[in-house]
């Protein structure tokens, strides 16, 4: 009932300018002012690196906010990680042939670095992984059980027995009945948009081994969601009419169409297992639903940065603020509260800033497609520039509906906003004030202020409220376009001023065009440390630099020191300019719209981005002739193969490769039924040093192609030819 009461009261939208809003009521003033924040980011999918869509939709924005917290001296913990379960992970192991974890450890250690080299300043970037994620969540999961929340259902489900696993709607393809496209998911029909189940597909086939799927009977544990409804519409509908409207909209839909129970476990053997009871000992084959377990990944990794995790957690004064991506709405704003609800003990989140998609040069990202600009590349080919796409990501960030990324625009924002505007404003003051006051910080004369210094000061005054305000509401962009515009105006107040023409004028030490200079320079000094402290949540490592240009410490960019004109003494000498940032040159921008154009694969028909998730198609570094002439390559013939007994994924292959027949173990099984290999010829890497798999010896690699949709290709001569063929 208190929580109720409070979010209510936080949902005031009357102004807050004493500290407390007008409605005079207690708890309200209690609740703008939370003791300590609590901000996650949405755990990304460890099946392929990310993209600056996902920068753009909540890490950026997440941590501008954590970094304007953290300047304002609050008790703020951010908190983010890899999710590293679900069905997209176990596919992209079983086409690679490698295990689940080997896919999240590849992952998870791309996606963490990224996330560092673009200054995402996680207070923990954990994994769903360790150990402590699995214990959390497992008890979550039973104290739901032991309370009997649980709906226990039996129901009949697809399931691939070439592939020995239960198929999830997504991973079933066949005829749509509405409109007969013969690649509709189990789900829906992209063609014609109708919403399916996998029984109404004609002629369904498994995406993963193209094997007709069988019904099989499983059971699961169902939560029972429309039992949160009313209290969900209240919760959102009533005591949340504050949060974002595309939040909004999306709770109140789903909410107006009813909610039902959510089958809250899978049949999978990649995850976290359903303990017993009610599974059987060792989870017998389930595990919990990956939308389960993975924002209870936000609780586990709280636990795994700090013993005071509770405080955080379960203490009312916390905020909690869920920065996500549009399609994650309906699971942080309706299933996880519900959750939490059900449980107990814990708080709620008090916002849900989600953002909408950023597209790329007009068209949708598609990770399958390969269209997408991959951070890790950005930072490679832009290093050293990560805080010019900060700029651009936030100065065009989805925030209120879907938004384009265009290298163009890249270009342009960075040489006419940060270098023309920003950067040549405190570069320009960094050289005059070197040139005309001997490298120090002039005087300030009161006496002398002229309309334009009085305007100037009063505009470095009042931005401090303006952008505050803005964060506050999660209006990063504008914002961002205030702390611009205070520089813009930097530059207007230094054109009035025109110090360089006054010093022409200049005669003894105390005269009116001594006095004009000092002034303007003073301010303009003031105002570059100002525009530090503001620009610092958005463009850390430019603030950085600002900091050693003005050679003073981190405490200066103490959130309280904005609005302020005294930041540097007088006579203090400051350093030599420091180029903030460079120009952008249209060859750079050609090669990445090449790049972008080149990468792309050509579009399927039967995958989704979800599913594949591909990376990136990724170059190995150079070689010289005599590394590639060690290889010996060689035509040879399948003559029998057979499965490896428990090893799902390997076949035992007999080889003619002209001058012997090989015996060599190929992780294709998954792919290639035996029977319909033999008689195929291969490409044959003939002297590979051999290799034990599964206790057999093999003498040897077939080379494989594998396309966008995961399947694999032999790469052959065209026509049928001896084997033992020479390849070169
Ligand atoms: N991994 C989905 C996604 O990346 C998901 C978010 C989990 S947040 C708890 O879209
Ligand atoms: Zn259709």
């Amino acid at each position: 009932m208190r929580l109720t009461v409070w979010n209510r009261l936080d949902a005031c939208k009357l102004p807050k300018q004493f500290g407390y809003c007008l409605c005079f009521r207690y708890f309200c003033t209690a609740m703008n002012n939370p003791k300590r924040y609590l901000i996650t980011a949405a755990l990304p999918y460890a099946n392929g690196p990310v993209h600056i869509g996902h920068l753009a939709g909540c890490y950026l924005p997440a941590d501008i906010y954590v970094r304007y917290l953290r300047a304002q001296k609050r008790d703020v913990k951010f908190i983010g990680g890899s999710d590293e379960h679900g069905v997209p992970i176990t596919i992209r192991a079983m086409k690679e042939g490698i295990t689940p974890q080997q896919v999240v450890d590849r992952y998870h250690a791309i996606i963490k670095e990224s996330m560092e080299q673009m200054g995402i300043s996680f207070d923990i970037y954990s994994r769903t992984s360790n150990a402590i994620h699995h214990k959390t969540a497992s008890d979550f999961f039973s104290k739901l059980y032991q309370d009997g929340l649980f709906e226990e259902k039996e129901s009949e489900q697809y399931y691939d027995e070439k592939a020995n696993t239960f198929l999830a709607d997504r991973y079933i393809t066949g005829t749509c009945p509405v409109c007969a496209n013969p690649n509709a998911y189990g789900d829906q029909c992209e063609k014609c948009g109708s919403s399916l189940s996998p029984e109404q597909l004609i002629n369904p086939r498994s995406t993963l081994s193209d094997a007709v799927p069988v019904k099989k009977k499983t059971t699961h544990w169902y939560f029972p969601l429309q039992q949160y409804e009313n209290w969900l519409k209240e919760w959102i509908l009533e005591d949340h009419k504050e949060w974002k409207n595309n939040v909004y909209g999306q709770c109140k839909s789903w909410l107006d169409s009813g909610l039902q129970s959510r089958a809250m476990t899978r049949d999978s053997n990649w995850g976290i297992k359903v303990p017993t009871p009610p599974a059987p000992e060792g989870g017998g084959g389930k595990v919990l639903y990956v939308w389960f377990d993975a924002p209870i990944g936000y609780i586990s990794a709280t636990k795994e940065l700090t013993d005071q995790w509770a405080d955080y957690w379960c203490k009312e004064d916390t905020k909690l603020v869920h920065f996500i991506g549009k399609d994650n709405i309906v699971f942080h704003c309706i299933i996880f509260p519900a959750m939490l609800k059900a449980h107990g003990g814990f708080v709620l989140p008090d916002n849900v800033p989600a953002n909408e998609f950023l597209n790329i040069e007009g068209e949708k990202v598609s990770t399958s497609r390969n269209w997408a600009v991959w951070v890790h590349e950005y930072i490679k080919d832009f290093a050293g520039s990560e805080d010019v796409l900060r700029y651009v990501l936030c100065a065009n960030a989805p925030e209120t509906k879907d938004n384009d990324f265009t290298w163009k625009d890249f270009q342009d924002r960075n040489n006419s906003e940060l270098v023309s505007i920003f950067g040549n404003f405190v570069n320009r003051s960094w050289v005059l004030m070197h040139k005309l006051c001997g490298g120090k910080v002039p005087p300030l004369h009161e006496d002398a202020f002229d309309d334009n210094d009085k305007q100037i000061i009063s505009e470095i005054q009042s931005s401090k409220v303006k952008v505050e305000n803005l964060i506050e509401e999660f209006k990063f962009r504008d914002a961002l376009f205030e702390v611009i515009d205070l520089s813009r105006k930097g530059n207007q107040y230094m054109q009035k001023k025109e110090p360089w023409i006054v010093a022409k004028q200049l005669g003894e030490v105390d005269s009116p065009a001594q006095k004009s200079i000092d002034n303007c320079l003073h301010l303009c000094l003031q105002l570059t440390a100002n525009l530090a402290i503001l620009i610092n949540p958005f463009l850390p490592t430019t603030a950085k630099k600002m900091l050693g240009m003005m050679k003073v410490v981190d405490k200066i960019l103490d959130w309280e020191n904005a609005g302020k004109i005294k930041l540097l003494s007088v006579g203090y000498s400051l350093r030599e300019p420091q180029l903030l940032f460079r120009k952008i040159e249209d060859e750079e921008i050609k090669a990445q719209v090449e790049k972008l154009k080149a990468g792309l694969v050509k579009p399927t028909e039967n995958k989704s981005d979800k599913e594949t998730a591909a990376a990136p198609i990724s170059v190995k570094p150079e070689i010289v002739f005599d590394d590639f002439a060690k290889i010996d390559l060689k035509v040879g013939t399948i003559v029998a193969a057979e499965k490896v007994e428990k090893a799902d994924k390997l076949l035992k292959l007999q080889v003619d490769v002209g001058f012997e027949t090989r015996t060599i173990v190929s992780g294709i099984a998954m792919h290639f039924a035996p029977e319909e290999i033999v008689g195929k010829q291969v490409t044959v890497v003939v002297n590979l040093a051999p290799r034990k798999m599964r206790g057999i010896e093999s003498n040897g690699m077939i080379l494989m192609a594998e396309d966008n949709n995961g399947k694999l290709h032999f790469i052959k001569p065209e026509t049928v030819i001896n084997p033992g063929a020479g390849v070169s």
